[in-house]
């Protein structure tokens, strides 16, 4: 790593040990006393059998010549300490002028600036710290300086870690959430790729008859495919409709999408009946343009159903994933598909972290990503 405006270049090394201490004082062996502590830090997995502590020492040297072996009353490496010790001078004034942020490469405050909650962007920033492969890096040419080389797919396979995903549907399906969080159209999307592409005989039933016309949309949808339909008036209703399905059927279930107000009124014994049902694969249906903090009011208000999965929809009209990412990691709960517009079947997909992953990577600077 040459040290701009000089002939000498920074040797950087790592040196290992059960305790820091111990790993300094092999460095300082190896190096000299003029060595520059980079960083120290728990050894990363791969390099545990060489100590617990990995230290990272710097030490300005002349191109083309190897490190001492020890500057300890080495005549020739004594003639270089004018030169070195310059070079270090320069490089101490340097980095003693690097802003805080800059330090760890700016992945915590990227992160937070692509919409990630900030004590989620601290923990993916410090568990990438750990994660990068390279540890720190001095860059002379970029402002700011000192950057984690974490490569972009460290970064993006860090957060990717946090999410689950489970996609594909029980033999009962049932979708609940707010109102035109694109319940219908996904279930039908279902009925397609789960039910008749799959050559599953496929039954829709709508629980959503307390609205004028609520159940007409699917009854519609169930007439194009060629599949049996029912509207169901209670839950009861529903149970028997379950039932009686034969037990090879898949069963797809579509309700109503209720505010909070009409949810405490009306919503109330389908919750009931959902709850108990935890045979029933109830997935909640949420809209990925929803903001973070709505999101967070809207799972609160479906708690009562005891939904298992997250189904985010329209992930066509946003740029960002931040906050289904931040809902889906800190509700601990399974992404099961994503709805990708309006087109029946097509733009419905199996869930993905990779997607996820890559949309907030994408979202980090240029800079960050190029040293990323
Ligand atoms: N752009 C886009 N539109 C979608 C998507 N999914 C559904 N929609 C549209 O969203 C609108 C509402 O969809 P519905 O399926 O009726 O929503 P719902 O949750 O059943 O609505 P309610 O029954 O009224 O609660 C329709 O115009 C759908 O075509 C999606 O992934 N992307
Ligand atoms: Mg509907």
């Amino acid at each position: 790593m040459a040290i701009a405006g000089n002939t000498q270049h920074l040797h950087v090394k790592s040196f290992f040990a059960a305790t820091v201490k111990d790993a300094l004082a092999r460095a300082h062996r190896e190096l000299g006393p003029d060595a520059l502590l980079l960083q120290a830090r728990e050894a990363p997995p791969e390099a545990r059998h060489l100590g617990a502590c990995e230290v990272v020492l710097g030490l300005a040297r002349e191109t083309g010549t190897r490190p001492p072996k020890s500057v300890v009353g080495d005549p020739a490496v004594a003639s270089q300490h004018g030169a070195i010790e310059d070079a270090l001078v320069q490089l101490n004034a340097f980095m003693r002028t690097l802003p805080a942020p800059a330090r760890d490469g700016g992945i915590e405050e990227a992160l937070r600036e692509a919409g990630i909650v900030p004590e989620m962007a601290r923990q993916i920033a410090q568990a990438v710290r750990q994660r990068a492969t390279r540890g720190p890096v001095v860059q002379m040419a970029r402002p700011g300086g000192v950057c984690w080389a974490a490569t972009a797919s460290e970064i993006a396979a860090e957060i990717a870690s946090r999410l689950e995903v489970r996609s594909g549907i029980g033999r009962v399906t049932a979708l609940v959430g707010p109102p035109g969080a694109g319940k219908t159209t996904t279930l039908v999307k279902l009925a397609v790729l789960e039910g008749l592409r799959a050559g599953r005989s496929t039954r829709l039933i709508s629980a959503d008859t307390q609205r004028i016309g609520g159940a007409e949309q699917l009854r519609a949808f169930a007439a194009i495919l060629g599949v049996s339909f029912l509207a169901v008036e209670s839950a009861a209703a529903l149970g028997q409709a379950i039932e009686a399905a034969p037990s090879c059927d898949l069963v797809l279930i579509d309700t109503p999408g209720y505010g909070p107000v009409l949810q405490s009124e009306l919503g109330g014994d389908l919750a009931d009946f959902l709850s108990r049902r935890q045979d029933i694969d109830t997935h909640l249906v949420l809209t990925a343009s929803t903001q973070h903090s709505v999101l967070r009011k809207l799972v609160d208000l479906h708690r009562i159903y005891r939904p298992s999965k997250l189904l985010f929809t329209r992930l066509d009209e946003v740029e960002s994933l931040a906050s289904v990412y931040c809902e889906a990691v800190q509700q601990q709960m399974p992404l099961s598909y994503f709805g990708l517009g309006q087109l029946i079947p097509e733009d419905l997909e199996a869930a993905s972290k990779e997607r996820v992953a890559e949309s907030l990577v994408r979202q980090l600077p240029e800079d960050l990503q190029a040293v990323a």
